[in-house]
């Protein structure tokens, strides 16, 4: 089955009691059993839900995976697969990755003995060197947030097999509709699914899936020891997201092109990250790895924060606002927003600088979001030129 059928079928049969079409919200924590010991697969809603389920057996689907588990965040499902580590344990992670990624693991997880080495994956041979005889985990960001660099998927998987270390990618910037990082060798594959996945900037979830039983076993088990899964509504709503989410994504992928071209010949632009720019550095990885470059664009200013702050301020069709991968454009500004978790020197040595703006590309009319940015441009112009 191709993806667009498996979007819209796999786990999603006729309700057995009703014949409901669509799946429905099973709003109930707990359900009646049959005789002592003998129910239907479901006795209490954190360990299974319907709704839930069939989420699960979908989104892992489109992951080319047989196991897959919702959780109540993308926090939650990185949390729970972390925790597969134990005190003593060593991670080596991309340098570029979200900030609350970073604060789970610097300023929680460190506290319990896991210790991390950030580097920049976008050269293997950085991750190669920073594998200590403790190291049990390679986690990356592909593309990675906020600075849209691409880690060769299929090249860490090789330098994780040659440790004998597991490989987790977040796959969130991509969706599964552009990358499938099991398909490249990782071992892991965890999402924000509050992003392009429910696509509607209107419920919060993650998700891990993985080929290994024996992951899956124990991840399953911290979801019902850790509890954070996601409510029946929650993961009805982005079920329903992921029908069109190939839709999205192709029309994600147009608008974003076009911005990034426009913003690379603007004269108020001083660098444009993009992974479908000729003049992105790993522009021919994206080509091998991805099937489309994604709607997250990024951005530095020339003269830093108050010209960004302008472009933020003119900006009618994009709002100022945290999050990605809804229908609606987005811009962030990851220093004082996404990125505000992680120390000043440690984010600006990695390039996320004052000048820097995030760009979540929405599915409106590209024209239209192209006027938009034209007009927010000049007007910083001209702030820029009367200093
Ligand atoms: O927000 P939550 O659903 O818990 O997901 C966390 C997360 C994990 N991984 C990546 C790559 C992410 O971008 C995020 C969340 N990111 C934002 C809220 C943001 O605006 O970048």
């Amino acid at each position: 089955m191709k993806f667009e059928t498996k979007a819209i079928h796999v786990g999603q049969g006729a309700d057995p009691t009703t014949g409901a079409t669509i799946v429905p919200v099973y709003q109930t924590s707990t359900y009646t059993q049959e005789d002592v010991g003998v129910h239907k697969g479901f006795d209490y809603s954190r360990t299974a839900n319907p709704t839930r389920k069939a989420l699960e057996d979908c989104l892992a689907s489109l992951e080319n995976a047989p196991y897959g588990l919702a959780f109540a965040s993308g926090v939650a499902a990185t949390d729970a697969t972390l925790k597969l580590l134990s005190a003593g344990d060593h991670v080596v992670v991309s340098d570029d990755v979200y900030g609350g990624t970073y604060r789970l693991f610097e300023r929680v997880l460190a506290r319990y003995g896991i210790s991390f080495n950030w580097v920049d994956a976008t050269d293997l041979g950085n991750v190669d060197r920073a594998i200590q005889p403790n190291t049990k985990l390679i986690w990356s960001e592909t593309p990675t947030n906020p600075l849209l660099k691409l880690v060769d998927i299929a090249g860490l998987a090789e330098v994780a097999r040659k440790h004998g270390v597991l490989l987790a990618i977040d796959n969130t910037f991509a969706s599964p509709y552009l990358q499938t990082p099991l398909d490249l060798g990782a071992d892991i594959v965890v999402h924000s699914t509050t992003k392009y996945i429910g696509g509607h900037s209107d419920v919060v979830g993650g998700f891990f899936a993985t080929r290994s039983e024996e992951l899956y076993q124990t991840v399953k088990f911290h979801q019902n020891s850790m509890g954070a899964v996601p409510g029946p509504m929650d993961a009805w709503l982005t079920l329903r997201g992921i029908k069109t989410l190939a839709l999205r994504m192709r029309q994600h992928c147009a608008n974003a092109e076009r911005i990034a071209r426009f913003l690379a010949d603007h004269p108020a632009i001083e660098a444009v990250y993009y992974p479908g720019l000729e003049s992105h550095p790993q522009h021919e990885l994206a080509k091998r790895q991805m099937r489309g470059f994604g709607g997250m664009v990024s951005f530095v200013t020339k003269g830093g924060l108050e010209p960004a702050r302008a472009i933020a301020r003119s900006l009618k069709l994009f709002s100022l606002a945290e999050s990605l991968g809804g229908v609606e454009s987005l811009t962030c500004h990851p220093v004082t927003m996404t990125h505000g978790a992680i120390p000043k020197e440690i984010r600006e040595a990695r390039g996320v600088t004052d000048g820097l703006l995030r760009l979540s590309v929405g599915i409106e009319d590209g024209d239209d979001l192209l006027a938009d940015l034209e007009q927010a441009l000049a007007k910083a112009q001209i702030l820029t030129a009367a200093r």
